[in-house]
């Protein structure tokens, strides 16, 4: 069920409305002016399928888009995430590889979907997905404290938060939709407690921070890749924020204690290695934020996601 070798299609989203904060829509340029698209067409020799924008969607953004149910900017990020989930979509069903640069991590309900529907109708499976993250992002509207989307996208993925308005996230079908018993998270160690009740409640097979101390993170990877099960296609969903703010600073709410630039690496390698790897999003770059770490965290985010389409060590 291989996306068909080194076919790459990939897509740049500018959008920052998922949060509060400026700047995180400037990060898909900033990694394509560090070199990444090259380097994985002269390097890894791909084949890109790039259209060589960064999409700002701007003609989808409402005159006014006061909150509901406690949800900042629900037009903007549901008309934003539906448009994606089409061309992440176009991509997928094509036997693609799919890499999404973000943006804020609400993009996901939009790339996630794209990939969970294509991959039904390709192969007639079910995907995983591995959510990398210092947060859960699994918040109802009704749980989050702070109405920003970013830290819903896995409740509207997973069914555990819907809503009928089609505008508003109604047009999320259940072919688009994921599993919580094929949702695995690692990294975690900032968890809402409306979060915590949801994970226990779901039984969701999560690695925090702690996790990854008593075990290493070879063997946490081991237990998240047997979780999954081999043969089962696998999107990964990278939050830069998963690493410890020393290795990147520059995104939106870094919490210390994170992962070294080099578990973040080896996270993205041993899922490449799996050879089930369907699709990738790196989120949650600001390049605004840290003006000394921005490029610091622009060098992490590529060497993830190099790492995660098959660059080797040796
Ligand atoms: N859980 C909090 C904080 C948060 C989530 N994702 C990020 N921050 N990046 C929330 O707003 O839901
Ligand atoms: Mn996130
Ligand atoms: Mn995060």
């Amino acid at each position: 069920f291989l996306p068909t070798q080194n076919e790459l299609g990939v897509i740049a989203v500018g959008f920052s409305g998922g949060q509060c904060k400026a700047g995180v829509d400037a990060a898909p340029m900033a990694l394509i002016q560090a070199g990444l698209i090259n380097q994985l067409k002269d390097e890894l020799e791909y084949n890109i399928h790039y259209d060589g924008e960064v999409h700002s969607y701007s003609e989808l953004m409402p005159k006014e888009d006061p909150d509901y149910r406690n949800m900042k900017n629900p037009l903007a990020v549901s008309a934003v995430t539906q448009t994606l989930s089409k061309q992440v979509y176009e991509h997928a069903k094509e036997g693609r590889f799919v890499l999404t640069l973000g943006g804020d991590h609400s993009i996901a309900i939009g790339t996630v979907s794209g990939t969970a529907k294509a991959i039904r109708e390709r192969l007639g499976r079910e995907m995983a997905v591995i959510w990398v993250d210092a947060h859960a992002d699994i918040n109802t509207p009704e749980s989050s404290e702070s109405g920003n989307i970013h830290g819903m996208p896995v409740a509207f993925l997973t069914g555990l938060a819907a809503e009928k308005r089609e505008d508003i996230f109604g047009w999320l079908k259940d072919d688009q939709k994921i599993s919580v018993k094929k949702l695995v998270y690692i990294g975690l160690r900032d968890i809402d407690r409306g979060e915590k009740k949801i994970l226990r409640d779901n039984g969701i097979k999560a690695f925090s921070m702690h996790d990854i101390d008593r075990h290493g993170i070879g063997k946490v990877m081991d237990m998240a890749l047997g979780w999954i099960g081999s043969d089962t296609p696998i999107h990964l969903s990278f939050d830069v924020d998963a690493l410890d703010p020393m290795w990147a600073p520059s995104t939106g709410t870094p919490v210390r204690g994170g992962l070294t630039l080099r578990e973040g690496d080896f996270i993205a390698e041993c899922v490449h290695e799996t050879g089930s790897l369907v699709a990738l999003d790196l989120v949650e770059v600001n390049p605004s934020l840290e003006s000394e770490g921005a490029s610091e965290t622009i060098r992490a985010g590529c060497s993830i996601i190099r790492c995660a389409l098959g660059d080797t060590l040796l």
